[in-house]
């Protein structure tokens, strides 16, 4: 439904829509130089379970509202202008991040994105074919000109230093690992500890190595751990657990530092395996090094902000991002703007004011109504 809800928007304002064949939506917006390569504008619109109003939602919609802004101004760009939103931005549902953006640059083919499951079972390609989003059009995309994505901060950083715009300089090192740990389920009271193979105590050592790693400072003090999920079964109060399932996500600015903390976690999987006589079964997930965004589009987000009068800080991006995959086949940046709350995000609680999204996207059509100018193919 909110597929639908923006593609109607699209639509109501005279964009020509494409859905391709990973349910990739691109609204396209004449310029006066058809053949000339367009603007991008997009992010997402899929979001975690537990989510705000503004993650991904703010980089689709602020890119139709600079689209209303040309309208309303009749306003033609010498390039086309297209706004877009990807699918499974998240990976919360079908376990890895950036998908349809990584599908369309080439990263993940589609054959293995379709045959993705969530936790029922079900497959990205018979969700999409589900909701009606299975589109046509071939994955690859032609790179275009440029690609901005304006989006939420998601943490402290802007709002504490009280500035309005982040330009952002890239996006931090992401691994993902999905773990099932099996052991031998007992009863709870009978069964001698000595007896045990008890993957929930696995998992638990796993979790506090992590905290060990991250406390340690062996990979300075940015490296970032998080076990999201545990699913213990049978999941009973006097029952040994036989399977526990969890997720690890590592994070790192610096990819050398990340892939040298990995170094150190992946073989101590193998040694609590051992000590707890149990099984330890781990799939990466999601893998992708840090980028930098191209000088040139963080120079016009500066430019720009300063143009508008409004305060601004550099900023490397902790949240992955659909310009981190754009950022590999043409120039790419983004537009951060502030949280309230700490920056609060992947939380209801999620919240920036209406001035602190306009000045995002006020910045944003700025940038890429100059991108739309420039010339060549
Ligand atoms: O997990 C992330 O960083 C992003 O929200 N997908
Ligand atoms: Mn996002
Ligand atoms: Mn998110």
């Amino acid at each position: 439904a909110g597929r639908r809800h923006v593609v109607d928007a699209m639509r109501a304002l005279g964009l020509a829509v494409t859905i391709d064949r990973i349910g990739n939506v691109y609204a396209r917006r004449e310029g006066r130089d058809p053949r000339a390569k367009p603007v991008m504008m997009g992010s997402h619109i899929d979001s975690v379970a537990t989510a705000g109003r503004f993650d991904g939602c703010l980089g689709v919609l602020g890119g139709l509202e600079v689209v209303r802004t040309l309208n309303d101004a009749r306003h033609v760009t010498r390039r086309p202008i297209v706004v877009a939103f990807f699918t499974e931005e998240e990976g919360a549902r079908f376990s890895t991040d950036m998908l349809g953006s990584a599908v369309a640059t080439k990263r993940i083919a589609l054959d293995r994105a379709w045959a993705l499951t969530d936790r029922a079972g079900k497959s990205v390609k018979s969700e999409l074919e589900a909701i009606g989003f299975l589109g046509e059009a071939p994955v690859e995309l032609d790179p275009p000109h440029a690609y901005v994505e304006c989006h939420v901060e998601q943490g402290p950083v802007l709002r504490a230093a009280n500035v309005d715009i982040g330009v952002v300089t890239g996006v931090q090192a992401i691994a993902w690992h999905e773990l099932v740990i099996t052991g031998r389920s007992a009863h709870a009271g009978t069964t001698p500890m000595e007896l045990r193979r008890d993957p929930g105590m696995a998992a638990a050592r796993i979790q506090l190595y992590l905290r060990a790693m991250v406390l340690s400072g062996r990979y300075t003090k940015q490296l970032r751990a998080t076990v999201g999920v545990t699913q213990y079964s049978p999941g009973l109060v006097n029952v040994v657990p036989n399977r526990v399932q969890m997720t690890v996500d590592v994070r790192h600015p610096d990819d050398e530092v990340l892939k040298k903390a990995l170094g150190e976690l992946v073989p101590f999987y193998g040694k609590v395996a051992e000590e707890e006589r149990v099984e330890v079964q781990h799939k990466v997930t999601a893998r992708t090094p840090n980028i930098a965004f191209a000088p040139r589009v963080q120079e016009l987000v500066l430019k720009h902000a300063e143009g508008r009068g409004l305060s601004f800080k550099k900023i490397v991006s902790g949240a992955g991002h659909d310009a981190q995959e754009m950022a590999a086949v043409c120039p790419a940046g983004m537009v951060f703007v502030p949280g309230e709350y700490e920056g609060i995000s992947h939380n209801p609680r999620e919240y920036s004011t209406k001035e602190q999204c306009a000045n995002g996207v006020n910045v944003m059509l700025d940038v890429v109504t100059e991108l739309a100018e420039e010339e060549g193919v």
